[in-house]
């Protein structure tokens, strides 16, 4: 083998054992760079005889053009190598399912207050809302509710505390939406059409009985109005709320210190297993309490009772959204329990079991 054949395998040996591209610029210094041994020998070629010249020159020609031949292949080589490394590092499966994202939705008792303003909406009523916490006069005295009332008593409603030596009737957590229907008979007079959607307070806590629950009252004044369009009206949103063509509802004589007369409302339906059917069936379910607005109440919200008259109801949202969507235990709605709220779904109509003792 001539030195030459040595030269050329020994660098086309460091060439392919090159680890890396800086192994690869080493060699390719130490054969082809200035000072390299190729280019060494080159330069050897000036004092050679023209015949040697020929064919060294040439043999060196060959040799550099291989080994640079070699070191771009490798160099190549190794930038493939490194892409395929970095891709295999960083491959991402795209078909994966994305990770799941907590998801929120709106509470049963909103969606329920949103249906009931709509359908009130449609009948001409506006929202009015009004203080969390109400003098004694807004929510007692203005409603015609007197002072040995129970609901007067701090066994049944939640009183604020007043300053040392500020002997004023404490403020309470407003017992109904109420005192809001007062205030807007004050603020518009008549005639007037709204509901009143809202949290309100008592001193109840039980199985069905929450200390927080949600109302929706509503009313309407106007010169002739009577009892007739309070049952049309009802009619009407029970058929709409209920999403069933036919209600039919029962009016039982009742009392309420706001309303003379008062009556509360039941709708038929049937209970057949376990499952609430409205509009059909032998049994009678309580959904709210009405009656004609008391004169005094009417004096209290500054409109002359000799002119105008109206109706009232109230009815607790809870309730309807639990009849309306199935949802047997109040732990879904009073600790918002994503569980309970998920297990029962929104599905209407579709009620697991629901006790009869819900009414208040
Ligand atoms: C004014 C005048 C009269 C609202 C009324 C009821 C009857 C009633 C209950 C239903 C279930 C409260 O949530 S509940 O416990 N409500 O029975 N509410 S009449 O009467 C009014 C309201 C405001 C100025």
């Amino acid at each position: 083998m001539s030195d030459l054949d040595t030269l050329r395998q020994s660098y086309l040996s460091r060439i392919s054992g090159a680890a890396d591209p800086d192994a690869l610029e080493q060699v390719r210094l130490a054969a082809l760079g200035k000072k390299g041994e190729i280019s060494g020998m080159m330069k050897e070629l000036g004092r050679m005889t023209p015949e040697e010249r020929q064919t060294t020159g040439a043999a060196l020609n060959r040799l550099r053009d291989e080994i640079d031949t070699a070191l771009r292949a490798r160099k190549q080589g190794l930038e493939d190598a490194a892409l395929d490394a970095r891709l295999k590092d960083e491959w991402l499966d795209v078909t994966l399912p994305g990770r799941p994202r907590p998801m929120g939705s709106i509470h049963p008792v909103s969606q329920v207050t949103e249906e009931v303003t709509a359908i009130f909406a449609d009948m001409g009523f506006s929202v009015a809302e009004g203080p969390q916490i109400e003098s004694d006069w807004y929510n007692f005295d203005a409603l015609n509710i007197p002072p040995e009332h129970p609901a007067r008593q701090e066994h049944d409603t939640f009183f604020m505390h007043r300053a040392e030596g500020d002997n004023r009737p404490p403020h309470v957590l407003r017992t109904h939406t109420s005192p809001v229907q007062i205030r807007a008979m004050q603020d518009q007079g008549a005639p007037i059409r709204v509901i009143a959607p809202g949290r309100v307070y008592r001193m109840d806590m039980d199985q069905t009985h929450t200390p927080m629950f949600h109302q929706v009252e509503g009313m309407a004044i106007d010169r002739n109005i009577s009892m007739a369009n309070l049952k049309w009206v009802l009619e009407e949103f029970c058929r709409a709320f209920f999403e069933v063509d036919k209600v039919e509802l029962r009016f039982r004589a009742s009392h309420f210190p706001f309303t003379e007369p008062s009556a509360e409302v039941d709708i038929r339906c049937s209970w057949e297993g376990g499952k609430l059917t409205i509009g059909k069936g032998d049994s009678w379910l309580e959904i709210l309490g009405s009656g004609m607005v008391h004169p005094k109440v009417l004096a209290a919200g500054g409109i002359d009772a000799s002119q105008w008259q109206g109706f009232a109801f109230g009815m607790g949202i809870d309730r309807i959204a639990m009849l309306k969507y199935g949802i047997p235990d109040l732990r879904a709605f009073f600790e918002s329990d994503l569980r309970w709220l998920r297990h029962y779904g929104f599905a209407a109509g579709d009620v697991p079991s629901v006790s009869g003792g819900l009414s208040r």
